[in-house]
């Protein structure tokens, strides 16, 4: 039994400051099991190179999206990671607005409770050019908890408890 299941944070708007550490969570439940993590990133800056980024899972599990990649590209729209695909982020040039291959390995939250605060970590490591983080998405795939599949159905959104900025939706099983 699979469920695939979209958590989106919106309008998060943060500032990427020069030399800063840019955090934002994004709260997750419905799934007991992940067997594939996506991320989608929408960030604005002038000069991509400038970023680190890292995902946190929940237990402080740490995979490095990118670092320095793109050189003098500016923003990411809708730009997805993927373990899947050929392509590396490293090779992203301009805009970033495709589907790459992260640097690190999103496979290592693979089997793990996905139910908890995921971090998305932006590093700003040079000086000159900022930008914002505008929103990020986790694309969980995996096993639902056992009685969880009506709260879980396939109507739409459920706004989660403990995240500030937090959303869920549910494709429901496939
Ligand atoms: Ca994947
Ligand atoms: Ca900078």
């Amino acid at each position: 039994m699979k469920a695939v299941h979209i958590c989106l944070s919106f309008c998060v708007s943060l500032t990427i400051g020069d030399y800063t550490v840019t955090t934002s969570n994004l709260s997750v439940s419905g799934i007991s099991s992940i067997s594939d993590l996506n991320v989608v990133l929408n960030i604005s800056h002038s000069w991509n190179s400038d970023l680190r980024v890292f995902v946190i899972s929940p237990t402080g599990r740490q995979v490095e999206l990118f670092s320095e990649a793109g050189i003098g590209g500016k923003g990411f729209i809708n730009t997805t990671l993927d373990d899947e695909v050929g392509t590396s982020i490293n090779n992203g040039s301009g805009t970033f607005s495709g589907t790459y291959k992260p640097f690190g390995r999103l496979s290592d939250f693979d089997g793990l409770n996905a139910t908890g605060i995921w971090k998305l970590k932006i590093i700003d490591a040079a000086e000159g050019d900022t930008g914002k983080l505008n929103s990020w998405s986790l694309i969980v795939n995996g096993t639902p908890p056992t009685g969880n599949l009506t709260k879980y159905g396939t109507s739409g959104n459920d706004t989660l408890t403990g995240g500030s900025s937090g959303k869920f939706t549910s494709r429901g099983d496939e």
